[in-house]
């Protein structure tokens, strides 16, 4: 990863490895797929939005309107592909966890739940609102955390005037409705 990544993403990325496996220790998880999830979830990050596009169209990943808009997106699920391909990462669940770590998705396995709030709260993480919160709520009831998440980042979206990822909304609908 430290030869695809600048220094400030190599350190997020470290930071979000040992988050997640402190988070898998602690409800029961894989810490070793915790670990390499972590450090490979990014993987795709540091390469330019035409680059994303360029190897979506190669890989037939789909590319939606909200994601053309927004190259960023695709990193995830391209760097879920380049996991598999490149960095030879075989474990499904890690894969999905690499895929659904930005927008989330429907009925996460605990390790992906793992993987969503670790990149939120990893120490290195400062901007987000309610982090102490979140970063208690993460050891004590992880999906608590995917809810508030979930619904802080909508909230900043909306501030923002930022595309909705429809996978964004179907999540929050989704934990939202799980809460209840
Ligand atoms: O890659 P990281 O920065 O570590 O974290 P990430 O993969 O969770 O990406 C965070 C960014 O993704 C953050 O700036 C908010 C953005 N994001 C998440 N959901 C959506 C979104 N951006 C848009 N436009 N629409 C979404 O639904
Ligand atoms: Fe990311
Ligand atoms: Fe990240």
């Amino acid at each position: 990863m430290k030869k695809v990544m600048d220094e400030e993403r190599y350190e997020h990325t470290l930071s979000v490895a040992y988050t997640a496996a402190n988070l898998a220790a602690v409800h029961g998880a894989d810490v070793e797929k915790a670990l390499r999830a972590g450090i490979l979830h990014d993987c795709a990050k540091c390469l330019s939005d035409s680059e994303k596009l360029a190897l979506c169209e190669k890989f037939h990943i789909n590319i939606s309107a909200v994601e053309r808009r927004n190259p960023s997106l695709l990193h995830a699920e391209l760097g879920a592909k380049l996991a598999k391909d490149l960095y030879e990462e075989t474990d499904k669940d890690v894969l999905n966890a690499i895929s659904s770590h930005t927008t989330g998705r429907p009925g996460m396995s605990l390790l992906e739940k793992i993987i969503f709030v670790a990149d939120y709260i990893e120490p290195g993480r400062n901007k987000a609102a309610n982090l102490l919160q979140i970063r208690r709520l993460a050891f004590c009831d992880i999906d608590q955390a995917v809810l508030k998440i979930l619904q802080d980042t909508m909230e900043y979206l909306t501030k923002t005037k930022s595309d909705i990822h429809p996978g964004t909304q179907r999540t929050l609908d989704y934990y939202l409705k799980q809460a209840k």
